[in-house]
């Protein structure tokens, strides 16, 4: 037989792998190895997720974004916020933000989020595209303080949008449409053999707020 039978699940893996974690990990998993991907479209229903979109723009401290780029300081049109249980500071590309204080309608998609991954978040990123225009080169979530291996929860409202990922050494590409309301969630290995996209499109003219759930397990610097 080319494939392992795995409790009922046939995998053409042609290695050795850790049974219970390729049971565990990639049962539902988007991506056949080094990592899981667990996509759940209507995780919100449309007038819940209608509702929460509308919230979350009035009630969220949008700011700017902005990458240094050859050493400038540059401001993107995407706005982001970085909101958490206290005074985290989060770094990235060269640029520094200190987390504000959890809304009622994000600690509603937390508390939702935490009981269906049964993991718990201390922070949350979050990115208000206004169309399609806007989008999030390749990178991977592997900031130290997020820990070996984070589980990383990303809620979707609004438009829909393609969202990628990319094998670092063989290439391969897994695409996957973000619904409105869906919950996706990268896990195990994934941010050390994939780097993640949300390419821009001139397809989308609507606006998307994306939430990415995170957990600091180290002290954030
Ligand atoms: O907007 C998205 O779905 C991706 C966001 C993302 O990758 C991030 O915030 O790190
Ligand atoms: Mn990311």
């Amino acid at each position: 037989m080319s494939g392992s039978l795995v409790f009922g699940v046939t995998r053409p893996t042609g290695r050795e792998v850790n049974q219970q974690t390729l049971f565990r990990e990639s049962e539902h998993s988007l991506l056949v190895r080094d990592g899981a991907v667990e996509y759940t479209p209507s995780f919100f229903s449309l007038p819940e997720s209608e509702a929460l979109f509308h919230e979350l723009l009035e009630t969220t401290p949008w700011e700017e974004d902005e990458v240094v780029f050859f050493g400038q300081r540059r401001k993107l049109s995407r706005k982001v916020a970085w909101m958490g249980d206290a005074g985290f500071t989060y770094s990235y590309s060269g640029t520094s933000k200190t987390a504000s204080r959890w809304t009622p309608p994000l600690m509603l998609v937390k508390e939702r989020v935490e009981r269906r991954t049964d993991h718990r978040f201390n922070s949350c990123l979050l990115n208000l595209y206004h169309d399609g225009s806007e989008g999030m080169g390749w990178h991977s979530d592997d900031e130290k303080t997020l820990g070996r291996n984070p589980v990383i929860a990303s809620v979707s409202f609004g438009a829909e949008r393609i969202f990628k990922l990319k094998h670092r050494k063989s290439k391969e590409v897994v695409s996957v449409l973000l619904e409105q309301g869906s919950l996706l969630v990268m896990k195990g290995e994934t941010q050390h053999h994939w780097v993640h996209t949300m390419p821009k499109t001139k397809k989308v003219s609507n606006p998307r707020i994306n939430l990415t759930f995170r957990l600091f397990v180290g002290s954030p610097s």
